[in-house]
């Protein structure tokens, strides 16, 4: 049994094509909560956080959207996601567009750095997310978290990330989309790319176990971000970013029963959901599923329960 607490995070201001706002609404009537309470546990779910008052920020490449919006929310996501780890909590952040990461692991590493263990990232997404404010060509800023979580320069409007998390402690699964900025910029970093070319040849089982055993031995905590477009937009096409070629519903659950038999995980992001993209709630019913096999669902589970 785990404490989980559900955080809501109408984060709309990492990209422009608006709807993720609706994500955390999309969870609930999609019966989240509901899920994690019939597999055991003790979920209580923290409603939605409120952006606070927004200051006057700004940016020197004039492409970069909604950079006080953003800010507000990075302040309230660390504060929020730091406070439930310190109170022993599980938190899920229902988000919410990818800007969210900014702030919720920033909080995560903020404990971490308290409790002198440290961080480690496994980020589930079509793309790395490794712009920086001046990098960035779309002004998007749901493509930078990884950059401001590794401690890369430029994110001066932004608080200093707390400890970032070196290269070597960041992992990625479902990588087809680097811009040449990115991928310049990730030649310097020694993060573990596991790209779809990866996946096909290797599957996920052997470098995902890689990874983990690296959480373990370090006695590490593990943030997951998962991004609604790490999966194939066949199976999930509530979202904003589409890129086809994506992970597979039965790669998608093979990673979440992983990381739950590892027992490693201790703070998860979904992001990116669209619900004003998606076809009757499949993509949210789709999420809510895979949530459900991170926190201890078995496959027989299901097929018991389809019969019964
Ligand atoms: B997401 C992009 F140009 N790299 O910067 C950009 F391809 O959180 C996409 O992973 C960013 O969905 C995608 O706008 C951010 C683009
Ligand atoms: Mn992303
Ligand atoms: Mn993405
Ligand atoms: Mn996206």
């Amino acid at each position: 049994m785990t404490g989980i607490s559900l955080i809501g995070a109408p984060v709309d201001s990492g990209q422009r094509n608006r709807g993720c706002l609706m994500g955390p609404a999309a969870y609930r009537v999609a019966r989240l909560a509901e899920s994690l309470h019939d597999l055991g546990h003790q979920v209580r779910d923290l409603g939605d956080l409120v952006l606070p008052p927004l200051s006057g920020a700004t940016c020197t490449n004039p492409a970069v959207d909604q950079l006080p919006e953003t800010l507000g929310w990075t302040q309230v996501l660390s504060d929020s996601v730091a406070a439930e780890l310190s109170a022993g909590q599980l938190p899920i952040i229902m988000g919410g567009d990818h800007a969210l990461a900014l702030g919720s692991v920033s909080g995560a590493a903020r404990h971490a750095a308290a409790a002198g263990r440290p961080l480690f990232l496994l980020w589930l997404d079509a793309h790395t997310d490794f712009h920086t404010p001046l990098s960035t060509v779309s002004g998007n800023l749901h493509g930078t978290p990884v950059a401001y979580i590794a401690g890369r320069q430029d994110f001066d409007a932004f608080p200093p990330f707390p400890a970032p998390i070196p290269g070597e402690r960041i992992c990625m699964f479902g990588i087809r989309s680097v811009d040449p900025a990115e991928h310049a910029a990730l030649l310097k970093f020694d993060i573990a790319i596991n790209d779809m070319r990866v996946l096909d040849e290797q599957g996920v089982v052997a470098p995902l176990r890689a990874f983990l055993d690296k959480v373990r031995a370090a006695n590490g905590m593990l943030h997951v971000s998962l991004d609604v477009d790490f999966l194939d937009p066949s199976i999930a096409p509530a979202v904003g970013t589409t890129v086809p070629g994506g992970a597979t519903f039965r790669e998608a659950h093979l990673v979440c029963e992983l990381l739950h038999e590892s027992g490693l995980m201790t703070s998860l992001d979904l992001v990116e959901l669209n619900p004003f993209l998606d076809e009757r709630g499949r993509t949210a019913k789709l999420m809510v599923d895979l949530v459900g096999s991170l926190m201890g669902r078995k496959v027989f589970d299901r097929v018991t329960r389809s019969f019964t």
